[in-house]
Formats: structure tokens, C-alpha cells, sequence
């Protein structure tokens, strides 16, 4: 397989002359065991392990290589084995917060060309989730596609599409039915190019693998009826994997997340899933308006007259504050900081509260 068929580009080439010189190759990032890599190079696959020198280098766990990254690697002679001694810069990541004590990154996938928002037209169906997911896809560089997925259950498709297409500012929204739809790759053609990488995320039992497979055409993921949903934290996919399609785009899929926590979504990132809110703001009176009740606010005056949608507004800003929260966590100075100022406020809180019960 060559290199280019990988999605492999000029800008990666430029940069690759010093590995090559050092006797490594290139070679992307399919499967990611505990301990070890499943990798595509021209030669085939190879299984990897990271060198002890990568590995102690690594600040954090988004340092290592994840599914979707190109590495340089050393392959072993005569064996289908690689060591991995650096991953190459990524041109567009998603990135979590692992769950534990201390705040790391975790990569979800990188060099990711579109990546697909999938969400089932079922009880499930919630308008925020699709706002939450999409100010992650704006950070990680990839471009956006909502799919909404089991048409077939939903009552009057066409309209939810509509609806989902007026939050979903710059993103395309398709519907379809990977069980009634006679070609469901047919609305997602303008992405599946040999060389691009898609991605699909959404939580456990929309249908990712089942749409993956309709789209390869082959039943290669397992899928299944027990979900989330029912079962309870069972998620049918358990790791996340790139495969290269006949047709020569590639895709990774993913095990369905229960939650997207964010990690780092800058303001560009919500401001772009938020276009209308930030238009409303700087309509504002006041430029520094906290949208609190101050005279000619903007965002106050189409929450009255409900061009702006009450639930939107309370979504942006729970993930302002969630964004917020995601900094301090990564920034222990920063949290600290805020610790004391909370105490100091909350002192001050008490004694203005005691003033008042004083009759003062
Ligand atoms: N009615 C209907 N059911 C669907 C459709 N697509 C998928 N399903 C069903 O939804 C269930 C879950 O599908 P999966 O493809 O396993 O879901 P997933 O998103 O990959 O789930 P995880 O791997 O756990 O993240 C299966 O029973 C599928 O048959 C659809 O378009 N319509
Ligand atoms: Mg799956
Ligand atoms: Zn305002």
C-alpha cells in the first residue's frame, strides 16, 4: 500500500528527511492495545511498541501515539515488528479529559479530515448533546458532518434534520437509515475520498459500526442491539480502530461515549458552534454586558421575544463554565487561585449576610 493511499502528504514528507535519515519509516496508527500499536506501513502491518526513550519523554498520555497518528518507527529485520521513536505533529486531534484525579488529555483520534456527529432519531435524540459534540469538532480542526441516524424510527425526519440544521451553524446535516436506506453512503459521498480520513463519534447504540459497515460494504464491526441505552454502559465497540475502505477513503470508529468531557475548547471553538449567541453579544449595550439583566442587552431582548431559544442559551453557557472548569483542572495554579478567591468571597458573603440579619 503506498504511503499517499494512507493520507499521507507534502506536509508530512517535508518534515520526515531527519527520520529517514536515522533509518526510520513512516507508518500510521491503526489499533491501540494496552501496551502495544497495530500499524499500516507500505510494507504491511506492524505491530509496535513505543521506545523507552518516547516514553519517558512524554509529558502526558497525549503525547503518545494514538489512532490516527503517523510515527516513525524502526522496523525490525525479518519481522512484522516496529519500535516507534517519535509521532509526527498532528494536524487535527480530539482530545478528552481522562477520567481520574489530575486532568490528562486524552486523544480520541487525530488527523481526522470529517468527522461524523452521529446521533440516533430516537428518545435519544437531544439537541445539546449535538451542540456539546460540535464545539469539540470545531477545536480539533477536522470538519464537522451531523448525522442523524435511524430514520426509519423517527416520525417525521425531514423536520428534525431542519431543526438540527439551525443549531448546527456551518456544519452539514444529514439524515438516513442504515437499516431501510437503500445506499446510506449515497448522502455521505462528498466525504468518503480515497486518502481522507473520517471519523465517527457518538455515544453507545446510535449506530456507528452499523453505518460503517454498510459503508464498506462488508460486515466488518460487530454491532448490537444492547447499548447503553438498555445494557448499561455496554459499549459493542471496544477500541478504537483505523481501516482503510476498498475505495480507498479510511475511517476510524469509535467506542460510544458516555461523556464528552471537553478538554480545551477555546473560545473560537464555542464561538463557531455559537455564531448566533455571538452575534446577539456584540449587539449589547455594554461591551463588557454579562447579559444579566443590564439595560439594551441583546441576548435578554431575543430570549423575550424568542429568536433565541432559552434551552440554546442555558446550553452555552453551562459549557462556558464546563470549558472554565476543564482550564482550572488543567492549570493547578489557576485553580488554587480560584479556591481562594471563592473562600475570600464566600468570608465576605457571610459577614454581608450577618450585616443584614443585624438589621444593619
Ligand atoms: N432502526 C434502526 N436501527 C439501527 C440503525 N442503525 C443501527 N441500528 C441498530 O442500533 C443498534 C446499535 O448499533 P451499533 O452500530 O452497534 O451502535 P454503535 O454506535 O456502534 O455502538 P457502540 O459500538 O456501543 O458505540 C443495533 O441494534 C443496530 O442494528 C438504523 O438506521 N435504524
Ligand atoms: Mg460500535
Ligand atoms: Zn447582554
Amino acid at each position: 500500500m503506498h504511503l499517499s493511499a494512507l493520507g499521507w502528504d507534502d506536509s508530512l514528507a517535508n518534515l520526515f528527511p531527519p527520520f529517514s535519515a536515522a533509518g526510520l519509516v513512516p507508518a500510521r496508527v491503526a489499533l491501540e492495545h494496552k501496551h502495544a500499536y497495530e500499524l499500516l506501513a507500505p510494507s504491511g502491518e506492524l505491530t509496535a511498541v513505543c521506545t523507552g526513550k518516547l516514553l519517558h519523554s512524554a509529558a502526558t498520555r497525549g503525547d503518545l501515539p494514538a489512532v490516527g497518528d503517523w510515527v516513525a518507527a524502526s522496523v525490525r529485520p525479518g519481522e512484522a515488528r516496529a519500535d516507534i521513536h517519535a509521532v509526527l505533529p498532528r494536524r487535527t486531534k480530539f482530545s478528552r479529559r481522562a477520567a481520574g484525579e489530575t486532568a490528562t488529555e486524552q486523544i480520541v483520534a487525530a488527523n481526522v479530515d470529517t468527522v461524523l456527529l452521529v446521533t440516533a432519531l430516537d428518545q435519544n435524540f437531544n439537541l445539546r448533546r449535538i451542540e456539546r459534540y460540535l464545539a469539540v469538532a470545531w477545536e480539533s480542526g477536522a470538519q464537522p458532518v451531523v448525522v442523524l441516524t435511524k430514520s426509519d424510527l423517527h416520525s417525521a425526519p425531514a423536520e428534525a434534520r431542519a431543526e438540527v440544521a439551525s443549531i448546527a451553524v456551518g456544519a452539514p446535516v444529514v439524515a438516513l437509515s442504515a437499516m431501510q436506506d437503500a445506499e446510506p453512503a449515497q448522502v455521505l459521498r462528498p466525504w468518503l475520498v480515497p486518502g481522507r480520513t473520517i471519523a465517527l463519534l457518538g455515544s453507545s447504540g446510535v449506530g456507528k459500526s452499523t453505518l460503517i459497515n454498510r459503508l464498506l460494504g462488508a460486515d466488518r464491526q460487530r454491532t448490537s442491539a444492547i447499548s447503553d441505552a438498555v445494557g448499561k454502559g455496554r459499549h459493542t465497540t471496544t477500541h478504537r480502530e483505523l481501516i482503510v475502505a476498498p475505495e480507498g477513503w479510511l475511517v476510524i470508529d469509535t467506542p460510544g461515549m458516555r461523556e464528552l468531557q471537553l478538554w480545551d475548547v477555546d473560545d473560537t471553538a464555542l464561538d463557531a458552534t455559537f455564531a448566533d449567541i455571538t452575534a446577539l453579544a456584540a449587539r449589547c449595550r455594554f461591551s463588557d454586558c454579562a447579559h444579566r439583566g443590564e439595560p439594551g442587552c441583546a441576548i435578554q431582548a431575543a430570549l423575550d421575544d424568542g429568536t433565541l431559544d432559552v434551552g440554546r442559551w442555558q446550553s452555552f453557557q453551562k459549557l462556558q463554565r464546563e470549558q472554565a472548569y476543564a482550564a482550572r483542572r488543567a492549570d493547578p495554579r489557576l485553580e488554587r487561585e480560584t479556591k481562594a478567591g471563592w473562600k475570600k468571597l464566600n468570608r465576605q458573603l457571610r459577614a454581608a449576610t450577618r450585616m443584614k440579619a443585624n438589621g444593619d
